[in-house]
């Protein structure tokens, strides 16, 4: 398997170290800064002999070294500082990536995506655009990392370890994300007869400021150690054929009531990409949640087909 990772920053970088060190990739990486890419693939290159893997990096800012690539990961962009929200990062990265998209698109076509910079429903969608790939090739990672970080949180709460909170986060990746308490265990016995509600609610606005509360202490970036994990998780899942149920952002065909946009449903993965859209039964005030997500990001894609392009 080989993966393009577009990006040589924070999540870039550590992404392209987990899928060499992890022996689930070769990797290609490409960063636009002179010399970025090719000076980390460098270094992570010659970690190999010590963590001992067998796996190719190698970097550059030219697109012809993603020929051939089963996967590219899109990070480019700008990341976050405090007090912004993803949204304020749609007139620059929507640029960006549609700008990478179409540089990937003449190398590497047949690539599967799967889209890491925010706003990340848009701009899945905008490469999508570009792209015209099927819908079972092109993903947005978001809900995954949004739920590792519910059961985190659960996790400290209840005393156990982050993988015994069975849990999915829906929606958008932002304000309005959709954790859902109802269906959340740990260990089989359900999250709401755990804790009282209102830890719940706590716990449940923690993960939607997940990403802020990390912005808050770095000042200077964004998280990217469980972001660059979230994204290996799903590689993973296609490189294994897994057929494994991940939150990822894809288009909708109808499923939950919704149409066209990009959004954070369970999707089984595999080798072939979304192998399925799984529909979870969601009572009304879940399925309110999730449209009023809907709404949040037709409207941001709304602002990026207003904004004045050039
Ligand atoms: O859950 C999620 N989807 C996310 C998304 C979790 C964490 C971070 N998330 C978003 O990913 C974040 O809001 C940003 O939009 C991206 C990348 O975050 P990262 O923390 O890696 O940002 P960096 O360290 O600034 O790295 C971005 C790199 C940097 O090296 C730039 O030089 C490069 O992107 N860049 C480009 N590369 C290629 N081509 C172009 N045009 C380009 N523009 C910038």
């Amino acid at each position: 398997m080989k993966v393009t990772v577009v990006g040589a920053g924070n999540v870039g970088a550590t992404c392209a170290q987990r899928l060499v060190e992890g022996d689930l990739a070769d990797v290609y990486l490409v960063d636009v800064v002179e010399g970025l890419a090719r000076g980390k693939a460098l270094d992570l290159a010659q970690a190999a002999a010590l963590v001992r893997h067998a796996r190719r990096i190698e970097g550059g800012e030219e697109y012809a070294g993603a020929e051939g690539s089963d996967i590219v990961v899109i990070t480019a962009g700008i990341a976050r500082k405090p007090g912004m929200s993803r949204d304020d990062l749609l007139a620059i990265n929507g640029k960006i990536v549609t700008e990478v998209s179409e540089n990937l698109r003449r190398v590497c076509p047949e690539a599967m995506i799967i889209m890491i910079s925010n706003p990340l429903d848009v701009t899945t969608y905008l490469a999508a655009q570009v792209f015209g790939t099927p819908r079972e090739r092109i993903m947005g990672m978001a809900g995954g990392l949004d739920t590792a970080r519910y059961q985190t949180f659960i996790a400290g709460e209840v005393g156990c370890a982050p993988y015994e909170v069975e849990a999915m986060v829906l929606g958008g990746h932002g304000d309005s994300m959709v954790p859902l308490p109802r269906l959340t265990a740990v260990n089989g016995t359900p999250f709401e007869e755990l804790l009282p509600p209102e830890k719940i609610k706590a716990i449940v606005e923690r993960t939607r400021n997940g990403g802020a509360e990390i912005v808050s202490h770095l000042k200077t970036g964004s998280a990217f150690y469980a972001p660059s994990a979230a994204v290996v998780d799903m590689v993973q899942a296609v490189a294994r054929d897994e057929h494994r149920i991940i939150p990822c952002a894809v288009q909708l065909q109808g499923e939950y009531g919704l149409e066209g946009l990009f959004l954070g449903v369970p999707c089984r993965l595999g080798a072939s990409g979304v192998e399925e859209v799984v529909e979870i039964y969601l009572n009304e005030e879940e399925m309110g949640a999730l449209h009023a997500s809907a709404q949040h990001v037709r409207e941001t894609v709304a602002a990026w087909e207003n904004l004045p392009k050039g």
